[in-house]
């Protein structure tokens, strides 16, 4: 007799452990053992077993989802700005004009480890309401060793504390800091010779991410910082073509990256190169929106050269200050043409694939994380279907209801 730990029933899966489609097991079962699934299938199939039984009561189970790209610890917020651009302030004007990412960065290096913990709490138990169970979390709002770390460090916690699976970036490279105003090569120096080594040496920073924007790093500073990375063993990953074309996805893929995120001016040539190096599409509608972006990112295209696209909230205090990944997942399917089943892939399998954990979480199967969500829903298009709501019945993360 197999020994289980606990053994869930009463629903509908969506396993999404298929490339082309729900992967739908009707009247499903999960097995679950150490945290992981040990079983799944139709019920009625399921071995005999001693375990505890849970129904859960109908609707459908999904992979826990994944937001594979947030900066959710930051100080202070950016609402001031928001009724700016409401009056026709543009994004890249107030970041130039020392708003912007800037303003975080005194508000982020003024706020103590509590503050930030306490205010970023509070983000993440909204995009865990709405079904997230696993979360990456960026720096980049620090830009000095210190305030990096801090970063960093608050998002680990948050990690320890609450119940979600959390990969840290390191986001040094995001923006210029006042005090290396006209030296941004110098800064770099800090980034590659200092924050990078440290945090890496702390087991702070699963990845590093840059951005690579006319108001950020040009493609030559985000490659010294991916040399940097790579010294250290850590993966990378890049904001790239979001504001302009600076070509930074062409350098993510020769750099075998995760992901390169936001791709709205994406070249057809960088396409194809992020396709060749299996680099991730992470698209971000709520950005998108946000800043009322007129140019699409080239889906039709990255559909036909089978590059996996994943979808996050970015949260953050300028450009996105989202706390739904499904709100993100119905932005797709209106504004991008995503399909349904592509929006629910892009926040769970391909989410999980940009974090370098395709292999243990996203996808409901034997071997993997036990963490799912069930939905009080008749059909998996509802999660894009419906706007807001409270679709979540139960959450778990390593087979346990939280
Ligand atoms: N792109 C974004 O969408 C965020 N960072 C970035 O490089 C915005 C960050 C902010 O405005 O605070
Ligand atoms: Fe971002």
């Amino acid at each position: 007799m197999p020994s289980f730990d606990t053994v869930y029933v009463g629903f509908n899966a969506a396993t999404m452990a298929s490339n082309s489609d729900y992967g739908t097991i009707k009247d499903a079962a999960i097995a679950v053992k150490n945290g992981h699934i040990e079983w799944i299938g139709p019920a009625c199939d399921l071995p005999e077993h001693k375990a505890t039984t849970v129904n859960l009561g109908g609707g459908w189970v999904t992979p826990g989802l994944v937001d594979c790209h947030t900066h959710i610890v930051f100080g202070g917020d950016r609402s001031s700005e928001y009724e700016m651009r409401l009056q026709g302030a543009n994004y890249e004007a107030i970041a130039k004009a020392g708003g912007g990412i800037v303003s975080t960065v005194v508000d982020t290096r003024k706020a103590s480890a509590q503050q930030l913990l306490e205010s970023a709490k509070k983000r993440l138990h909204g995009l865990m309401a709405d079904g997230v169970t696993c979360i990456e979390v960026k720096s980049g709002y620090g830009l000095d060793l210190a305030t990096e770390t801090k970063m960093l460090r608050v998002a680990r916690t948050l990690g320890e504390e609450l119940s979600v699976t959390l990969r840290t970036s390191c986001l040094a490279a995001h923006a210029l800091p006042q005090e290396y105003q006209g030296r941004a090569d110098a800064y770099i120096d800090l980034v590659c010779d200092e924050i990078i080594p440290s945090l890496a040496k702390a087991g702070l920073a699963d990845a590093v991410d840059g951005f690579c924007e006319g108001i950020a790093f040009s493609v030559a500073q985000i490659e010294r910082v991916f040399k940097a990375a790579l010294a250290h063993n850590l993966p990378v990953k890049l904001h790239a073509e979001q504001l302009s074309n600076l070509g930074g996805s062409g350098l993510a893929a020769r750099y075998k990256a995760l992901s390169s995120d936001h791709l709205e001016y994406l070249s057809d040539a960088d396409a194809v190169a992020m396709a060749a190096a299996g680099t991730v599409a992470v698209i971000l509608p709520g950005a998108f929106f946000c800043l009322k972006e007129t140019k699409l990112p080239p889906i039709q295209r990255l559909r036909e050269l089978g590059v996996p696209m994943a979808i996050a909230s970015d949260c953050n205090p300028g450009s996105a200050p989202v706390l739904s990944l499904r709100l993100m997942m119905s932005m797709a399917c209106t504004l991008f043409g995503f399909t349904p089943l592509e929006a629910l892939q892009g926040v769970t399998r391909h989410g999980a694939q940009a974090l370098g954990l395709g292999q243990s979480h996203g996808q409901l199967k034997v071997g993997y994380a036990a963490d799912f969500v069930c939905w009080d829903i008749q059909q998996p298009a509802e999660l894009s279907y419906w706007l807001g709501g409270q679709l979540v019945k139960h959450r778990a993360v390593a087979g346990q209801i939280t």
